[in-house]
């Protein structure tokens, strides 16, 4: 079973194509095993691409480091668009529209490593963002205590939770003590992304990124956006922005039709297999064992091969009518016995 690694300004993460063979791995395990720095990989998340359901060209699945999942990763989903040029060999100015759990994003490879991705209209609703939060509308902000300290956090959608606190200097943060606090804080009941922003300038924003389900992050494609939707509503900055993270900078435009663009680097880290102990889950669709494997409900419902089979058996019942079902079975029978006697 082979990987690739892929990186966009060091928001790392492991790919894996599976858009023609069944999924066959639990993937909460997988991911936190695959992703761990020191037993596994290495990497913020772990990204399949898988077959579309809903129209698109393909479908994004993101794991996070700690095993749960994501509706949405920006920095992902432009390692993912150069991950599917690479596989399939296409040139530059291609473009998906990739299926997500936060909607179709379309992602364009354009030159220079760079691509460009729309991500969409952000969510200022506190229900679909979710959180509890509901002063302050269209930018729903409120005073919390996180830590033992008090903020004014915004929330954000862009698909994902995100949680904006703007401060003067991000230097004067304690992110290891900050960042866990506020993403289980009880006002976001699905956790969420951390971010402080600095304002620099009307069109520069700088950016400490702590990820739901990942830690402190080098970078965070959903979360520069919704850095630059709640500063902007703030009234802190402008709706087109450089984004300096820790690992480099994105350019973010939220532009005059609600929807935020956001163009920055991917780039290809390395690939390889995985150890021997998946083998057994590589096994084609016809080898899967249904009674051992899924015990707890079909592990491969878009491709299950006992589904497979019980159609193809359910088309010759519909085909034929009884008598002709009948005299199939006493044909075989007697072509049996035949056999039978023949041989002996
Ligand atoms: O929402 C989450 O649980 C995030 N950890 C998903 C990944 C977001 C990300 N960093 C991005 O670039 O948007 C990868």
């Amino acid at each position: 079973m082979q990987f690739r690694k892929y990186q966009g300004l060091g928001n790392d993460f492991i790919l894996m194509d599976f858009r023609s063979n069944p999924l066959l791995f639990p993937l909460n395990e997988t991911a936190q095993f695959l992703c761990h720095r020191r037993f596994g990989i290495g990497a913020d998340g772990l990204i399949l691409a898988l077959p579309p359901q809903n129209g698109g060209d393909v479908r994004m699945q993101i794991i996070n480091a700690d095993g749960t999942e994501a509706e949405m990763c920006g920095n992902g989903v432009r390692c993912f668009a150069r991950f599917l040029a690479d596989l399939d060999n296409l040139p530059d100015f291609s473009s998906w529209r990739v299926e997500t759990a936060a909607g179709l994003i379309v992602p364009q490879l354009i030159a220079g490593q760079q691509v460009a991705v729309d991500m969409g209209e952000p969510l200022l609703n506190p229900e679909a963002i979710p959180t509890s939060i509901s002063e302050g509308l269209p930018l729903a902000e409120a005073c919390l205590e996180v830590a033992g300290e008090q903020f004014v956090v915004a929330a954000v959608g862009m698909g994902n939770p995100h949680a904006v606190v703007q401060v003067p200097k991000i230097e004067a943060i304690d992110l290891a003590r900050f960042g866990p606090a506020l993403e289980a804080h009880p006002a976001f009941p699905a956790r969420t992304n951390v971010h402080f922003v600095e304002v620099v300038a009307d069109h520069y924003l700088r950016l400490l990124v702590w990820e739901r389900g990942a830690g402190a992050t080098l970078a965070c494609g959903t979360g520069a956006c919704a850095a630059l939707v709640a500063t902007h509503l703030r009234g802190s900055c402008a709706r087109e922005a450089d984004v300096e993270l820790p690992g480099g900078v994105l350019h973010i435009n939220w532009d005059a039709r609600n929807r935020l663009q956001m163009t920055g680097p991917a780039e290809f880290v390395f690939s390889g297999s995985l150890p021997p102990s998946f083998d057994s889950y590589s096994s084609s669709a016809e080898s899967i064992d249904c009674s051992k494997l899924c015990s707890q409900g079909c592990i491969n419902p878009e491709a299950c091969p006992s589904a497979n089979a019980r159609a193809k058996a359910m088309a010759v019942l519909s085909d034929f009518s009884l008598d002709q079902l009948v005299n199939l079975a006493n044909e075989s029978v007697e072509q049996r016995t035949l056999r039978r006697i023949s041989g002996s």
